[in-house]
């Protein structure tokens, strides 16, 4: 029985005897497949994306190092492993193959339990590989996510903004900047407690996510600050999703303590259109600035800045 390897070995030898012995000794446990020719190897490979490869160091048309150096620059994301066959102990080969990025060899005639072992080991590396590839996975979405709300952070914001402002301008589409911040809120942590201000942080973030695209971006920035960026949008479009967040969260009731309570946001939207376009961060620094306008006006509102490029 095959035990559950998702991705196959790939035995690439011209000689018939060595395929045989091959698949004596190894399709009890492994799924195989074989290629007769170098060209054979290099097509099968990209087929099916082997985790292991078994290569033979001198066939017709390719050489061991040829298909070494193909596969370490044809990976498709996962590490392969590759183990070198070569027909005498020649140190020189071994060398060359493992320098070209072979991870292990083999000498023929191999020995049946060797081979089982070592094609163990590599199964074992690339199973650590493939741990260490979810994690660094992971860690790069934590890396780019606030915790509390689970939007992008402020990175994740700037990472995505920088590529779409260079879109931008190449596509002369238009880029919107929507800096928000809630009203008051040291009061409601000082009144409620810091656990209903966390309540409050995470409705607004789904208000926040209800009313915008996924294509494009809304995140949490710090404290009570969010910073979203709307692309193809007319200017009146833009002040019109921002109305609807602001109303959104004016009309939500929040109960902590048995009492009812509103929250309400200051918003201050910058855009720019055209194919000169500023930094991302003047962009912000205008929408704050309109921002700031709005809370000395008043809270509870929207304000444009006024269009430099627009
Ligand atoms: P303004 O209307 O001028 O914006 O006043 P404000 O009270 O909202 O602004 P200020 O910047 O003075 O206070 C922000 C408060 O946000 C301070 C802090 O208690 C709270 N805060 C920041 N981060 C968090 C958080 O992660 N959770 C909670 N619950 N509160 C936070
Ligand atoms: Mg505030
Ligand atoms: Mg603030």
């Amino acid at each position: 029985m095959h035990t559950d390897h998702p991705h196959p070995i790939l035995v690439a030898d011209d000689s018939s005897v060595f395929r045989k012995l091959m698949e004596i000794t190894l399709s009890p446990q492994y799924r195989l497949i074989f290629a007769k020719t170098g060209q054979e190897a290099v097509e099968l490979f990209s087929q099916h994306a082997p985790a292991l490869v078994i290569v033979d160091w001198i066939m017709p048309d390719r050489t061991g190092i040829e298909i070494c150096k193909h596969i370490r620059s044809h990976s498709q994301g996962s590490y392969t492993y590759i183990i070198i066959l070569t027909a005498k102990a020649e140190k020189d080969s071994v060398v060359a193959g493992l320098r070209a990025g072979a991870d292990d060899y083999l000498t023929k005639p191999f020995h049946n339990d060797e081979l089982l072992a070592r094609v163990g080991v590599g199964f074992r590396n690339i199973g650590l590989h493939q741990e260490i590839a979810a994690k660094n996975l992971l860690l790069e979405e934590l890396a780019l996510t606030d915790a509390l709300t689970g939007l992008p952070n402020r990175r994740a914001i700037e990472d995505w903004a920088k590529r779409q402002l260079c879109a931008a301008a190449r596509y002369r589409f238009s880029f919107w900047v929507v800096a928000a911040d809630l009203d008051h809120f040291k009061t409601v942590n000082d009144t409620y407690g810091h656990e209903a201000g966390d309540t409050v942080l995470k409705t607004f973030s789904q208000i926040l996510k209800a009313n915008s695209r996924s294509s494009d971006i809304c995140g949490r920035i710090g404290g009570e600050e969010f910073l979203s960026v709307f692309t193809h949008a007319s200017k009146q479009n833009a002040q019109l999703v921002v109305e609807r967040i602001r109303a959104a969260l004016e009309e939500t009731r929040f109960v902590f303590d048995g009492r009812n309570l509103a929250v309400t946001a200051t918003f201050g939207l910058a855009g720019v259109e055209g194919p000169n376009l500023p930094p991302f961060g003047e962009i912000v620094a205008r929408a704050d600035a309109a921002l700031y306008s709005a809370k000395r006006h008043g809270r509870n509102r929207v304000e444009i800045a006024d269009s430099e490029s627009s």
